[in-house]
């Protein structure tokens, strides 16, 4: 039987939920408009005013909002609430090195458990389970997302956070955890450990998994659950929106439902900046309805996918988005950290030792992400002298792992071994597939 977290609003009608989305459009727009320096200057540069927009059929007149608008006001100028009313923060990684930030006043966070607690129960969680977190817990929004929506179903968490992988799963069989919350490449480490450590998963009492962060596949969602013997489920969600729970999915695994009366979705061509009608393949772009601490206006998430409004078989309305089928600016997803080549090169241009000419190479072995960085290095610090080098080596991984928060392995390579672009330098190859 399908259970919901609030009927109402996930099965609402097409005509009412449009009548609702424009009411909170207009009054979002206003909020932005009146408290923020930042929205008042971009909507005044385009000639916009509150008045103009007074249906949601009027949000194409609005400005995007995209990273390096979030990038140029770091940390917080786009915060439309004075600070006193700001009760979290939250960062994913930048493009620099500098995060992203997300802040949110009480009632935002209030409404993020609310949309994860939707997005929980669409995957079958109540608040008979006892689900696993093994989402990080910090900056990065997955921990306590998914800890706060489950919070609020009832359901008994386990908050143990990413990494210490032995002692999840001897937690996890011994505390009988139904639900594991967790990247996707995440969850295929944990079962292929339980594997390894000559453990039964039939005396696990896991049923389901709720999975996102990063792009995966259909070929990866049977591995898992042939492994961990659960449903996996995939949920969806991105900082500057709230974190996850933006979406999910629900029995049927057939799309992921958006919470669309607190995120209104478009799909835009990323080229012509046009919005192209349902079913086309394009980039997402979402609108905060209801967030008010640093609400989103059309903000570009880069993500491609397409959107399918028909009810869903489990009796929803809420609009489909098509599994991520990439992106359209060159952000790589590496063990569930945001990777940006441009944040690289800064690094890499911190060391006089090495040529402004890399390499990145991502590839998934034994379910899990590789990352390679080769590097070139001028030819008068280039010696065979392999100490040196090694040394280099070391204090890059070091710089690397620092700031993106993950380590590489660093190829120190030859002078002229990378090749040199006559047009636009490619800096990173995925040989992972997730189309
Ligand atoms: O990854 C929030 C999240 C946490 C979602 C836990 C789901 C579970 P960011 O670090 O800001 O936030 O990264 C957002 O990750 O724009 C997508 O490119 C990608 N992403 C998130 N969920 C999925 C998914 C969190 N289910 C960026 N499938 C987004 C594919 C995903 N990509």
């Amino acid at each position: 039987m399908t259970m919901y977290w609030n009927k109402k609003a996930e099965c609402m009608g097409r005509e009412e939920m449009r009548r609702l989305q424009s009411e909170r459009l207009v009054k979002m727009v206003e909020h932005v408009y009146n408290d923020s320096t930042y929205y008042r200057k971009r909507m005044d540069e385009c000639g916009v005013k509150p008045q103009d927009i007074r249906s949601i059929d009027d949000i194409s007149k609005l400005p995007f909002t995209t990273k390096q608008d979030l990038r140029d006001n770091y940390p917080f100028g786009l915060f439309c609430v004075p600070m006193e009313q700001i009760v979290r923060l939250h960062a994913s990684s930048g493009t620099t090195g500098k995060p992203i930030v997300a802040g949110y006043t009480k009632e935002d966070l209030e409404m993020w458990s609310e949309v994860t607690a939707r997005s929980l129960m669409a995957a079958g969680v109540t608040k008979e389970d006892i689900m696993q977190v093994s989402y990080g817990y910090g900056l990065f929004t997955g921990g306590l997302g998914a800890h706060d929506g489950g919070t609020l179903i009832g359901a008994s968490i386990v908050p143990t956070s990413s990494g210490n992988t032995e002692k999840q799963i001897t937690l996890m069989h011994d505390f009988g955890s139904t639900v594991l919350a967790c990247t996707p490449s995440y969850a295929l480490y944990i079962a292929d450990t339980i594997k390894k450590s000559g453990l039964d998963i039939k005396d696990f009492k896991l049923k389901t998994g709720v999975f996102g962060a990063e792009p995966w596949t259909d070929s990866m969602r049977h591995e898992i659950e042939e492994k961990l013997n659960i449903k996996a489920y995939d949920i969806y969600g991105l900082t500057e929106m709230c974190g996850p729970g933006v979406g999910c999915e629900c029995e049927y695994q057939n799309g992921t439902h958006l919470w669309e009366d607190h995120f209104y979705p478009e799909i835009i061509d990323p080229e012509t900046l046009q919005p192209l009608p349902p079913g086309e393949k394009g980039e997402l772009v979402f609108t905060n309805l209801t967030k008010w601490g640093m609400p989103m206006i059309r903000y570009r998430t880069r993500d491609l996918t397409t959107l399918h409004y028909e009810t869903c078989e489990c009796g929803r309305t809420a609009v489909r988005m098509s599994k991520i089928l990439g992106r359209s600016d060159d952000m790589l997803i590496i063990r569930g950290v945001n990777v940006f080549p441009s944040t690289i090169e800064s690094i890499i241009l911190e060391f006089p030792e090495c040529e402004p000419y890399y390499m990145i190479e991502v590839d998934r072995v034994n379910n899990t992400d590789t990352f390679d960085i080769q590097v070139e290095v001028h030819p008068e610090y280039y010696t065979d002298r392999i100490t040196e080098l090694s040394a280099l080596k070391k204090r890059i991984t070091a710089r690397v792992q620092s700031v993106v928060g993950i380590s590489p392995n660093i190829k120190i390579v030859e002078p002229n071994t990378i090749e040199r672009s006559m047009g636009k330098a490619k800096h990173a190859i995925d040989h992972r597939k997730f189309e």
